[in-house]
């Protein structure tokens, strides 16, 4: 039973080594609200284009797990009235039961490995969620990347969770943080954390530290963190403020598991009038730009 369907165009591109970007979906269907949310979809498409590389944004689609979507099928995702936000675990039950998602990065990394795609592109990866101590609410993400060895573009680990514990987990699963750019960690809303990583002075640092990961024989995903856009960044305090109060809303209404993230993120958008949206969409378009160039690099013979 064949469970992908990837588009003529990605195929093509696949069986001639040219190069492809896989883009997550839940940034679409539960990251950002409309009409935002198809708008940045598209222009992350526009964006891998632009840097020389095929677009291959990743959905479930009536049961369908697909790989690259029609300008239709995207506008059909979107605004799909039962989309769901699909995880790893959540995979054969869509496609059993004819389901419509979204795809986090932990499941995109699964499907777009099992398409042969090396570079994915997100806004910011899940990871431990503040008060896992007690729940143990740690996204998928983090184990995914052990398993699916895609290089990760992204502005760090989204700045709602507990970002110390997550690099601490990523660490112990040995999966490398590297700072495109930067010695400190991006923090999705936040230029920079005060958590060092390893600098790549450019995307040929990167190129070479991928292709050693890959000699190395042992395939584990990597995060390529980039800042977010300066004029577009929060200031650190300003973030706290917000997030504080974003926190006690979902503590107040009860939202844990698979909701929590968009909740705050919704929340974060109206609390600040709307900026939060505009810089996610910013980020979320270079980092797909970026993932293009690098893909593009990558598939030209060493
Ligand atoms: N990046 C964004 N916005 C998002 C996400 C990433 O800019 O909404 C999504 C990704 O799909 C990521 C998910 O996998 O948030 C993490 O959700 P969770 O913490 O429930 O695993
Ligand atoms: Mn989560």
């Amino acid at each position: 039973m064949s469970v992908l369907a990837v588009s003529p165009e990605v195929a093509a591109a696949l069986a001639t080594g040219r190069p492809v970007v896989a883009l997550e979906s839940a940034i679409t269907t539960h990251g950002l609200p409309p009409p935002h949310h198809l708008e940045t979809a598209r222009a992350m498409e526009t964006a891998v284009r632009e840097a020389g590389a095929v677009p291959a944004t990743v959905a479930i689609l009536d049961g369908v797990a697909r790989v690259g979507l029609s300008a239709d099928q995207l506008r059909r995702l979107a605004d799909h009235p039962a989309r769901e936000k699909a995880s790893v675990r959540d995979l054969a039950r869509l496609v059993a039961l004819g389901g419509t998602a979204g795809t986090t990065v932990a499941a995109t990394l699964r499907i777009a490995h099992r398409a042969g795609i090396r570079v994915m592109a997100t806004g910011g990866i899940g990871g431990v969620h503040r008060g896992a101590a007690g729940d143990l609410d740690i996204s998928a993400d983090l184990a995914e990347l052990v398993r699916s060895p895609l290089v990760v573009v992204c502005s760090g680990i989204k700045a709602v969770l507990d970002v110390p514990r997550t690099l601490e987990l990523l660490e112990t699963l040995g999966i490398p943080v590297l700072g495109l750019g930067t010695d400190r960690l991006p923090g999705f809303y936040l230029r920079a954390l005060p958590h060092p990583v390893p600098r790549l002075a450019d995307p040929a640092a990167a190129v070479r530290l991928v292709r050693a990961q890959a000699a190395w024989g042992w395939p584990t995903g990597l995060l390529l963190t980039v800042p977010p856009p300066a004029d577009l960044a929060l200031d650190p305090a300003e973030f706290e403020a917000l997030l504080a109060a974003a926190l006690a809303e979902a503590r107040r209404c009860g939202v844990r598991g698979p909701e929590e993230t968009p909740f705050l993120l919704a929340q974060l958008a109206s609390a600040s009038g709307g900026r939060t949206v505009a810089l996610n969409r910013a980020l979320a378009v270079a980092n797909a730009r970026i993932a293009g160039t690098l893909a593009a690099a990558l598939a030209v013979a060493p």
